[in-house]
């Protein structure tokens, strides 16, 4: 080990002990200036471009390298470390859309399997390396505009006879699902980190039990003070942006936190403990909230007079009109995303995807909405949005407020060739979903919540002469796939063909 690493491993050490990858940055701005002079003198890995060439066909689908040498530079190789081997035990049949921060998507078929996402397949986003923190050392700080400063541990917070405890089933879904639409329409912010390319599955619902924020802070703290407006959290992942380092750090209005079981303090998921990928041993819950803002590892909570500086709530997660970019980009032209607006997906059948039917087509996916509406209509259309199918209640998930509906329609379906599907929910609000991509494309590439739409190729066995294809091909042993892959028999005789062109002559007699 050389003289510098053997430094930076004694500046940026642990906090705590059995807090093991915490490094606490924002009560020490002399660390910070310092962590940033090293960073300066480095030259890191650019980040891949994988927006303006294809996706690598791997998995991990992308590599961290840049925010590996980030911690590697700052003594935390420990960290990167940690986080693979928590997620080879915690998640190991995701998509690994990106190895660190690690980004794991949850499969199709994990996504159809019911309600509730198994913990093994919800999603994972996240900013920095997962932390191993001591259930029975861990402790959790409230301050700001509180009218009494406190520190509680986990033993005190699951207390029933300290603070009433509430299960909630939520549908957690990161504003950049489904961006990958986005990308390959039209590419926008590669960022300083990477706005990983997801497709339909960072989206997942669970049944989190906790203790309602709200009560939490009025029978430790007695209340917050007049002048709070907003709540921020503080996780023990160490973020990087621009050479800065922080600890990840977002916030949500005071008068969310007001409605009781909107804003959780959650240790365990769907009857289990909190996986450390999800935020063990504590975490926040925020219903309807873009998932960015239910912090993970939550170690310390602010009431605040303005919303959280941290990079994260100011500078990140906001929402621009179409003609805001590279070019004319700043934090303050975007509006911040808070809640989230209505959006589905077709997750079966897939686009491209060859169809035989007998005149109808089965599609099934999920429905969502944030904000406390719940979803009411989902509608499939198999002409790209002219005419529109109903989904049938009883093929729909019961409804929860915080939480999507799963559903599946058959679709009447009569023409053969290449069709455009598509999907469009409306909630309680009777909000409903952008047309298309290009309605609601924006610089940073957030909530993707137009209508999804898949093109399939529609092969219909009630038509005879499809059906004496099919037969044709069953008999040689073969089927109708690959499409692209040509007939390597003779369509038809010479006979039946010399037959219909005399019936129906290809040039006019005179
Ligand atoms: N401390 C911390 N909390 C975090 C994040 C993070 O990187 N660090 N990522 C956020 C984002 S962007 C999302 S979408 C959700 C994802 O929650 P999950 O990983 O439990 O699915 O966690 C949020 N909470
Ligand atoms: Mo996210």
């Amino acid at each position: 080990m050389s003289q510098s690493e053997v430094d930076v491993q004694s500046l940026f050490a642990e906090e705590k002990v059995g807090w093991s990858g915490y490094v606490e940055w924002e009560k020490y701005p002399e660390k910070k200036a310092i962590a940033t002079q090293i960073l300066n003198t480095k030259k890191f890995t650019p980040i891949p471009e994988f927006q303006f060439v294809p996706l690598p066909n791997t998995n991990p689908i992308l590599i961290g390298h840049r925010w590996k040498e980030y911690h590697e530079a700052l003594g935390l190789k420990n960290i990167v470390d940690f986080s693979w081997k928590t997620v080879l035990e915690e998640k190991p049949d995701l998509l690994h859309v990106l190895d660190f921060p690690y980004n794991g998507e949850t499969t199709r078929e994990q996504l159809l399997l019911g309600k509730l996402t198994d913990n093994k397949y919800h999603f994972v986003r996240n900013h920095g390396g997962i932390p191993d923190i001591q259930e029975d050392v861990f402790e959790l700080e409230i301050g700001g505009l509180v009218n009494k400063t406190v520190k509680l541990s986990l033993k005190d917070l699951k207390d029933p006879a300290k603070f009433p405890q509430a299960e909630v089933t939520v549908t957690l879904q990161c504003s950049g699902t489904r961006r990958i639409e986005q990308i390959n329409e039209y590419p926008g912010d590669g960022d300083e980190l990477i706005n990983a390319p997801w497709g339909e599955g960072a989206i997942g619902t669970a049944v989190y039990r906790g203790v309602p924020l709200k009560k939490v802070l009025k029978l430790a703290c007695g209340g917050v003070t007049p002048e709070c407006k907003h709540l921020e959290f503080i996780g023990v992942d160490t973020y990087f942006k621009k050479n800065n380092v922080f600890n990840y750090a977002v916030s949500v209005p005071w008068r969310k936190v007001r409605n009781n079981e909107e804003v959780l303090l959650a240790w365990e998921m769907n009857g289990k403990p909190l996986p450390k990928s999800h935020g063990a041993p504590l975490r926040v819950v925020v219903t309807g909230y873009i998932g960015a803002r239910s912090c993970k590892w939550v170690y310390r909570i602010n009431a605040l007079a303005e919303p959280s500086m941290g990079p994260v709530q100011a500078q990140e997660y906001l929402y621009f009109t179409s003609q805001i970019g590279k070019q004319n980009t700043k934090y303050s032209n975007g509006f911040s995303i808070q809640q989230m607006p209505v959006s589905s997906a077709i997750i079966s059948p897939v686009n491209r995807q060859v169809i035989v039917h007998e005149g109808k087509i089965t599609l099934k996916g999920w429905a969502y909405s944030g904000g406390g509406n719940w979803v009411e209509r989902v509608e499939v259309s198999p002409d790209g949005g002219s005419v529109w199918y109903a989904v049938d209640q009883d093929d729909m998930t019961e409804k929860h407020y915080h939480a999507w509906r799963l559903w599946k329609i058959d679709v009447p379906v009569d023409a053969e060739g290449w069709l455009e599907f598509c999907v469009r929910t409306w909630d309680s609000s009777n909000n409903t979903e952008p047309t298309f991509v290009r309605s609601a494309w924006n610089w940073d590439l957030h909530v993707t919540s137009s209508c999804h739409r898949i093109k399939v190729y529609s092969v219909n066995k009630t038509r005879a002469a499809t059906m004496k294809r099919l037969k044709e091909l069953e008999a040689r042993g073969e089927g109708i796939e690959p499409l692209s892959h040509p007939l390597e028999y003779q369509l038809e005789d010479t006979e039946e063909y010399l037959k219909a062109c005399r019936a129906h002559p290809r040039e006019p007699v005179c």
